[in-house]
């Protein structure tokens, strides 16, 4: 079932709303005992939501499906988008899909190859930015003003809406509300998102927002012009939903630190060797967090879910930092395991 069937009555949309979908949502929530225990956390206190399942590998299909859908219905010619690479492959995804026309606006050089990839098969109009992403999104606020066309970054309140399905999800799946809710952080959209649906759905968990150091606006309270960080999906020195992140913060009773990229290496590495989870690096970010405040015996009491944003496919290129060791054999040789 589409996530707009599933969630129907709590997403605005009418019996004339075309259904633009791929089959998004409705994505795993594993439990993960090693994150636990590497966070000094007992068995059974962690579980994974693996957004990398939905269709075009990120968490933007929830709220894409809504944001196309609606273009749709209100008769757009096109839609366009700035992003750091998941928001452009979803977009260009589901307007292909629509069949509308999808202009996307990127950061040169620092788009993750699976995306780029993504963006290029699904037929979206590619225009290279140069500079970071929130200049590409000065760009694309600007070219959303020609009549006919919808922007689809996550400014647009129906993305907020789809996305807050994955709140509603997790309630079911645990069968309870959690307690703390780690997340990483870049535009902000996603948390404003996910701390809206609990909150829709009767629940209070503490909101743990995780951000790179080199592009940590929200831990240091004023915009970074420069943003740097190897997990591109989350270079972003102004996020969009600043307001919205620090109001899921303070209602919520949590906090929004920062790790390094060693940690989100790290974490990204021990996901998938410790737990058979391959995710992009800005995903690990929200595991790094809970370990970093576990290895101080600060990590939060009670069932933590952690969001895991991307799919480890979309950025194959973060293999290469861990050397891997390869031995090589002549075919109809011999091998000493
Ligand atoms: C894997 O695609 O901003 O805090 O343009 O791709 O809601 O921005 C992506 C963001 C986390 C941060 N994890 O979510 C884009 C874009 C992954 C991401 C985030 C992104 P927000």
């Amino acid at each position: 079932m589409s996530l707009i069937e599933r969630w129907r009555e709590r997403l605005p949309v009418t019996a004339r709303t075309p259904i633009i979908t791929l089959g998004e949502g409705n994505t795993p929530l594993v439990r993960a005992d090693r994150v636990a225990k590497a966070a000094n956390l007992p068995p059974g206190s962690v579980f994974l939501k693996i957004e990398g399942m939905n269709p075009t590998g990120s968490f933007k299909d929830r709220g894409m499906t809504l944001a196309i859908s609606k273009a749709v219905e209100a008769r757009a010619r096109g839609v366009l988008c700035a992003s750091t690479g998941n928001t452009s492959a979803s977009a260009a995804a589901y307007a292909a899909r629509a069949g509308l026309r999808c202009i996307v606006f990127l950061p040169r050089g620092k788009v993750a190859a699976g995306k780029l990839a993504q963006a290029v098969m699904h037929g979206a109009e590619i225009i290279e930015v140069a500079g970071n992403f929130d200049q590409a999104l000065v760009l694309a606020n600007e070219a959303a003003k020609t009549r006919g066309f919808a922007l689809v970054n996550s400014s647009n309140p129906f993305r907020i809406e789809g996305q807050k399905t994955a709140a509603f999800e997790i309630l079911e799946q645990l069968g309870r509300a959690p307690d703390n809710h780690f997340i990483p952080v870049g535009n902000a959209g996603n948390i404003t998102a996910y701390w809206k649906g609990y909150q829709e759905g009767g629940a209070k968990p503490r909101m743990f927002g995780w951000q790179a150091a080199g592009a940590a606006p929200l831990v240091s309270g004023r915009p970074v012009a420069n943003p740097t960080t190897l997990a591109t999906a989350i270079r972003i020195g102004r996020p969009v939903s600043w307001n919205g992140a620090i109001a899921a913060r303070d209602e919520s009773g949590g906090a929004i630190g920062k790790v390094t990229d060693a940690e989100i290496l790290a974490a990204c590495r021990f996901l998938g060797r410790a737990e058979g989870i391959f995710c992009e690096p800005a995903s690990a970010a929200s595991v790094a967090g809970l370990i970093k405040l576990g290895k101080n015996g600060r990590a939060p009491r009670g069932v933590t879910v952690c969001v895991l944003t991307g799919n480890g496919l979309k950025d194959p290129g973060i293999a290469a930092r861990f050397a891997p060791k390869i031995r090589r054999v002549k075919a109809g040789g011999r091998i000493k395991l």
